[in-house]
């Protein structure tokens, strides 16, 4: 019987850090899995070399169900982002591996391609709404159909999607987290004048986005997702901080803006009551910080019968196994709706050799068995990790905020 006779974990920073698993069998085959947790690294890295590698030696790697359950029910303690990121990488790179025991892309093992290609959108931003119109007819001249405006807000400092927290690690490194300075009635009065620009400017076939990311209360979600109904938005996504999930009922009520969330959760209790409810339309949850493909597959699944749709998060940190694994998912369930894509530096690329494709804004995973990604160690090894944290917000008085 071919068991699994090594479990890395390789920390690399090919210009951010990415936390990568790769297990081998007794075949000599390899997968790769991602676990990496934005500004968490370390912890996922030690979940999974202190306490996961040890226990996947000698499993049969094509148990992938059994192994899930087992890493799942097993520790006892269950759920969040450390450990679901750490069974994600397991599930990713046991999936890679019967893809290339079966000589098959991941899709095909997964009921196949439901269509051509994924649709994605491209990431547009700048320090004001010309700026950042600028740079989505950059993002659109690549060839996207959709892309997501972020711009800096008058009267405040970076922010996020704009400014040192956008660039890519290396440009800017903290041992501290960065504070910005949040204030959301600043932002509150400015957005619907984003979008005003953007669609006179972007015309109406373009599909435009929009992340809030978690900053506003419900009533003040409501009330942004009211005013950008003129503009006809794809989504609004992650308008509220979602730990309770009722909290989206009032945006709901109030509007008929597209919403998307869920890019924080790890399980499906997470996003269940929102979908039982109808509250969104658009799932965020990505494979790498979802549980894995096997259990982002069923959230989907389950979302199918609310009529939601996956929208999976794809930034710059998530590495490109994790979004490979995002887009051979994506292909194959019927209910997909947009697959985020923020690209990647060139280290990143040469480290990961990703074999998918991106042609007329439509992504697609190729065609190469398993997942169609590698890893370079002699690429990995002279990219040590470095810490690098996630900025944290504070308002005007000082007081800590979402970030
Ligand atoms: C953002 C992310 O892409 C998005 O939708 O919410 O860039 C998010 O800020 C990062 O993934 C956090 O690590
Ligand atoms: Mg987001």
């Amino acid at each position: 019987m071919t068991v699994i006779t090594s479990a890395e974990v390789l920390v690399s920073r090919p210009g951010r850090n990415f936390v990568t698993l790769r297990i081998t069998t007794s075949d000599g085959v390899t997968g790769l899995g991602d676990a990496t947790l934005n500004g968490r690294e370390l912890a996922v890295a030690s979940y999974l070399s202190d306490h996961v590698a040890p226990l996947l030696i000698g499993l049969d790697p094509h148990r992938i169900e059994d192994t899930w359950q087992y890493l799942y029910r097993g520790p006892y303690w269950r759920r969040g982002p450390v450990t679901m990121a750490s069974i994600a990488a397991v599930d990713t790179a046991l999936w890679d591996i019967k893809g290339k025991v079966a000589g098959l892309p991941v899709y095909q093992l997964l009921g196949g391609a439901s269509r051509t290609g994924c649709l994605a959108y491209g990431h547009a931003h700048g320090a004001t709404p010309q700026e950042t119109v600028e740079a989505a007819h950059a993002v659109l001249a690549r060839g996207f159909r959709a892309v997501r405006l972020q711009s800096g807000v008058p009267g405040l400092g970076d922010i996020y999607g704009v400014g040192a927290s956008t660039l890519p690690g290396d440009e800017v490194r903290w041992s501290r987290p960065l504070e910005e300075q949040w204030d959301s009635s600043k932002y509150l009065r400015f957005v619907p004048s984003l979008f005003e620009l953007g669609r006179a400017e972007l015309g109406e076939d373009v599909h435009l986005l929009h992340d809030v990311h978690h900053r506003l209360s419900p009533i003040e979600a409501a009330r942004l997702a009211v005013d950008l109904e003129p503009y006809r938005l794809f989504w609004l996504e992650d308008v509220t901080p979602a730990e309770d999930p009722a909290v989206l009922r009032r945006v709901r009520a109030a509007s008929t803006t597209p919403l998307a969330i869920g890019e924080v959760f790890n399980s499906v209790f997470d996003i269940k009551p929102m979908l039982e409810e109808r509250l969104i339309d658009y799932v965020r949850m990505a494979v790498t910080h979802g549980g894995g493909i096997s259990a982002v597959r069923k959230i989907l699944d389950f979302a199918s019968m609310f009529n939601a749709r996956s929208g999976m998060h794809g930034p710059e940190d998530i590495s490109p196994v994790g979004f490979a694994a995002s887009l051979h998912l994506g292909l194959a369930v019927h209910n997909f709706g947009i697959q985020e894509f923020a690209g990647y530096t060139d280290e990143t690329l040469a480290l990961f050799q990703p074999g998918f494709t991106f042609d007329d804004g439509y992504l697609h995973p190729g065609e190469a068995p398993g997942l169609g990604v590698s890893y370079d160690d002699t690429i990995g090894e002279a990219h040590p990790y470095e810490a690098n944290y996630l900025p944290v917000n504070r308002l005007l008085d000082g007081s800590v905020h979402d970030w």
